[in-house]
């Protein structure tokens, strides 16, 4: 699909604003937003003092950017050694909200914001739907789960922040949105991809055309998605997908978002937060351009300033298009996701890619890893088309496993059955069995 909307027309506004920015105004906001924040970092978080002071390194040492390769980084277990409140650099008075990360094992991760912190948020966020497609005149789905959960309430900050519409319907309940949807005509859907794939088919199902609803964006984020997700989602509904992404320890959503006229990856907002890539094996920075996982570093946060977060997302910096500031190529997956079978290296993301361009089967797939005597062995669940004849839905199996073989070069049982759970927030795509 592409984007029959004009990023002159009035109800854009001219093309000005930090959005616009050249680097050397970005860059020089950033310096001195990053020597602030690592200042109040340093003085207000016991933990960043110690960390900074183990790592014989102080704030003032900062001159530029390329400086902030000597400060220690945090990560997840960083933030669950401190639960609940270690990290707060603001005492609880200050505080307008408490988010948190279930995460799958281990104690949740808890951040805070203060009214400001909320406001800058909710200004990302509407600045992410701006560009994601989405104009203050519209009325916007939001089926990104409520509760400790950033989604929900994150993007619906956002939605109120661009002067739109909400319609708070969180996750689930699949008939009960579809028919709000139809009642209500939202202009808007926000949700994760795989959720969102789940609507179009229970609606197709129940014998209506997605095509005809009210739908012209849908902004899709939360969990890694490919282009074939995409192509579904924009096909089977008649709207624009865009991508936006973030992660509660950093902020929560809009941290980064594509915009709707190049859909060319995820314009990093640098005036909020500088992103770096590392190797993830020796740790350093590498250039523009080049693989590695994702550190991001907030500039203006009170409650949770955030420093060096290693998000052990995958993906590259590539130069600003239709916005001035980088952009994130497209997050294919983690480096945690990744899957070792008899040496090859593979990803979830990886199979998606090729189940997206089998028309017989559905991109609701899971990745089954379990012990076959001493070799790790994986088992790939996947959904067929509805209706699909027995002997198509062989033939699929075989051309499948082929294509993983032939691309991938792994050997995988292939499951096809009519039902793989998709659930109804993120999509769990990876099953560890090994030790059952
Ligand atoms: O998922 C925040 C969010 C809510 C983002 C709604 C976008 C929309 P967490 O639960 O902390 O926060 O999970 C963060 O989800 O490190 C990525 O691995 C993954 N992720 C988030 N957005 C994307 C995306 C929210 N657009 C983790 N593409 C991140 C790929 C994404 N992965």
């Amino acid at each position: 699909m592409t984007a029959n909307f004009d990023i002159f027309s009035d109800h854009h506004g001219p093309q000005m604003g930090i959005e616009y920015a050249s680097r050397d105004e970005v860059t020089a906001l950033q310096t001195s937003r990053a020597k602030n924040e690592l200042r109040h970092a340093y003085y207000n978080v016991p933990h960043y003092r110690r960390a900074f002071d183990e790592a014989g390194v102080h704030p003032d040492d900062f001159k530029e950017l390329s400086d902030m390769s000597m400060f220690p980084f945090t990560d997840k277990a960083t933030l669950r050694g401190e639960y609940p409140f270690g990290m707060f650099a603001v005492g609880h008075h200050q505080l307008a909200r408490i988010h948190a990360s279930s995460g799958t094992t281990g104690r949740p991760t808890v951040v805070g914001y203060t009214a400001n912190d909320v406001k800058v948020w909710s200004d990302l966020v509407a600045r992410s739907l701006r560009a994601g497609g989405l104009r203050p005149k519209d009325k916007v789905q939001i089926t990104f789960g409520y509760g400790l959960f950033t989604g929900g309430l994150g993007a619906h900050y956002g939605v109120e922040a661009l002067g739109a519409t909400a319609i708070p319907t969180s996750g689930g309940q699949t008939e009960r949105q579809i028919q709000l949807m139809k009642d209500f005509k939202p202009d808007a859907i926000l949700g994760t991809p795989s959720y969102l794939l789940n609507v179009l088919d229970r609606m197709k199902k129940e014998g209506m055309d997605p095509r005809e609803s009210s739908l012209r964006v849908g902004v899709c984020g939360a969990e890694p998605w490919s282009e074939g997700m995409r192509r579904e989602l924009e096909e089977g509904f008649g709207i624009d997908a865009t991508d936006i992404y973030g992660l509660s320890e950093v902020m929560g959503p809009g941290v980064a978002q594509e915009c709707i006229e190049t859909k060319d990856g995820l314009t990093v907002w640098e005036d909020h937060f500088y992103p770096e890539i590392i190797d993830s094996e020796t740790l350093q920075p590498v250039p523009d351009g080049e693989y590695g996982e994702l550190v991001i570093t907030s500039l203006t946060k009170e409650a949770c300033p955030i420093i060096r977060y290693r998000t052990h997302d995958i993906t590259r910096l590539l130069p600003g298009t239709a916005r001035s500031m980088r952009r994130l190529e497209r997050i294919k997956h983690r480096n945690d996701d990744m899957i070792i079978l008899r040496g090859v290296n593979c990803f979830p993301s990886q199979f998606e890619e090729l189940i997206t361009e089998d028309k017989s089967l559905r991109p609701r797939y899971q990745c089954v890893l379990s012990k076959r005597g001493r070799m790790d062995h994986l088992t790939l669940l996947v959904e067929h088309a509805p209706d699909l004849p027995q002997n198509d839905i062989e033939d699929a199996k075989i051309r499948l496993r082929r294509q993983i073989k032939d691309k991938i070069g792994v050997t995988v049982d292939i499951d096809i059955r009519d039902h793989v759970d998709g659930g109804e927030g993120k999509a769990k795509r990876l099953v560890d069995n090994r030790d059952k």
